[in-house]
């Protein structure tokens, strides 16, 4: 962590709810006044969405889990670099849909890549920019599946990794819950089955735990 602001990362499978809770949490912010930067990853800043759009479309699956890797710090370090010190160093509460713990569970636990190669571009892509508090959603694989293909119904594309099987998903559920287990003092866990208002609530409890805002 560096500069004064604080670092708030949502994280879990398809359709959990991160991008509605993300935006919720940005709201409870701005009712007390206090500014906030509410980004995502892949993207967050100009070149890093341009990544995402090689890494959703679906013949980046044909580079492999290792190449994919790459290409996920790549726009990680530029997402960190123009948007997300800048915002810490002026004491803004980031609050990112999705960090690092999606590329240890998607393209390490779910595909293979070594925890070691993944510590390694950690340390040199993130090095103190961790997050001060990651909050995992937890909701069963299909259930979230579900979630994700009704609001694609509306107006967004599947992309490859929704289109991916059932036991891909809950392999990488598996996996958050594992880093939530590894690394209790960063991470919690809310149940994700709940009503919006009901995550939004514990969401807040959690960060005013932490944080005292
Ligand atoms: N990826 C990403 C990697 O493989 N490695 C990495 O390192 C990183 C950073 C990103 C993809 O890239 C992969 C993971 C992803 O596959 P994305 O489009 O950003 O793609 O996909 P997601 O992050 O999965 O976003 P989703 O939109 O699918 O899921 P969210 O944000 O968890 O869910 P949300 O909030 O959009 O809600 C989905 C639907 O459910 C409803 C919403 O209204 C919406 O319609 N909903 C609820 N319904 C009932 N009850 C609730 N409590 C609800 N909360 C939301």
């Amino acid at each position: 962590m560096i500069g004064f602001g604080k670092f708030i990362t949502f994280e879990g499978g398809e359709g959990a709810g991160k991008s509605t809770q993300a935006e919720r949490l940005s709201k409870r912010f701005d009712e007390i006044g206090q500014d906030v930067l509410v980004t995502r990853e892949p993207g967050g800043s100009k070149r890093a969405e341009e990544i995402r759009e090689i890494l959703l479309k679906g013949d980046s699956e044909k580079i492999g889990p290792l190449a994919e890797t790459l290409l996920f710090f790549a726009a990680r370090d530029d997402h960190l670099e123009k948007a997300i010190r800048p915002a810490l160093q002026d004491g803004l509460w980031v609050i990112s849909d999705r960090f690092y713990d999606s590329t240890r569970a998607y393209q390490g636990a779910a595909q293979g890549v070594q925890p070691e190669i993944l510590a390694a571009l950690e340390r040199i892509v993130v090095a103190d920019t961790k997050p001060d508090l990651t909050i995992i959603l937890d909701l069963p694989a299909e259930q979230g599946l579900e979630r994700a293909k009704n609001r694609n119904g509306d107006n967004k594309e599947t992309d490859r990794f929704e289109a991916m099987d059932l036991a891909f998903h809950e392999a990488l559920r598996k996996a958050f819950l594992e880093i939530a287990e590894q690394e209790k003092e960063r991470c919690i866990v809310i149940d994700a089955t709940g009503s919006e208002d009901e995550i939004s609530d514990q969401v807040w409890e959690a960060v005013v735990e932490r944080f005292n805002p």
